[in-house]
């Protein structure tokens, strides 16, 4: 399967770095603010989702009610302790065989796209000195549909020039491997296959692929 394509598009959060993490504790300490427990295992419901949609899946595990004003406020807070988190990120925290793959795949001569929510990700790509190893970065400030909506990996292939079947898209995300297939990209899934149903493949990393 990989031996046909001619580009590739990878998630950031699970697939490049675990940013989840800082996720988790910048979300944790709103919720303590709030007054109520956020646990790891509700984090999971955040992986792969936006911003304002995380917002809304956390108030709904406290019982929340909020207007407009308030979750801008409290996505700003959440936002800034997560930027103080990541600026402190370096390129020991890219997951084991990433780097190693993008060059592979750069000097096979494939394009190579980011198809991220995050409105962070050229900042954690420049903490991680990877930048240049991509042709275009489609993330949360480009896109307005989240997520198993297929926007990101459609706006990623059109920006490699390259038409949606000639793209495999890594994804460790449920909605994310729904938004590759539904943009009709072959689609590997990193992490469980009990998780990611639908992947044409499931490894448990990218440095199964080298
Ligand atoms: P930001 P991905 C996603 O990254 C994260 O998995 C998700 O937890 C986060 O809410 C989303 O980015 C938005 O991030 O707050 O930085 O805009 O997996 O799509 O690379
Ligand atoms: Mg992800």
């Amino acid at each position: 399967m990989l031996e046909t394509v001619k580009g590739a598009i990878f998630d950031l959060d699970g697939v490049i770095v675990d940013t989840a993490k800082y996720h988790y504790l910048a979300w944790r300490s709103l919720a303590e603010r709030l007054g109520f427990e956020f646990t790891e295992v509700d984090n999971e419901r955040l992986k792969g989702v936006s911003r304002a949609e995380s917002l809304r899946i956390l108030l709904e595990i406290g019982g929340i009610e909020a207007g407009e004003t308030e979750r801008m406020e409290m996505t700003e807070a959440k936002n800034r302790e997560y930027l103080n988190y990541i600026s402190k990120l370096d390129p020991s925290e890219i997951l084991p065989g990433a780097k190693e793959y993008l060059q592979t795949l750069r000097e096979a001569d494939i394009k190579i796209a980011l198809g991220s929510a995050s409105k962070n990700a050229a900042f954690i790509l420049s903490r991680l000195g990877i930048t240049k190893l991509f042709d275009a970065v489609i993330d949360g400030t480009k896109v307005s549909k989240a997520k198993p909506d297929p926007e990101v990996f459609l706006a990623a292939s059109a920006a490699l020039g390259l038409e949606p079947p000639e793209c495999v898209v890594f994804e460790d995300a449920a909605a994310g491997v729904q938004a590759g297939k539904a943009a009709g990209c072959k689609v590997v899934g990193i992490g469980s296959p009990d998780v990611l149903h639908g992947a044409d493949r499931v490894i448990a990393g990218l440095d199964e692929l080298i």
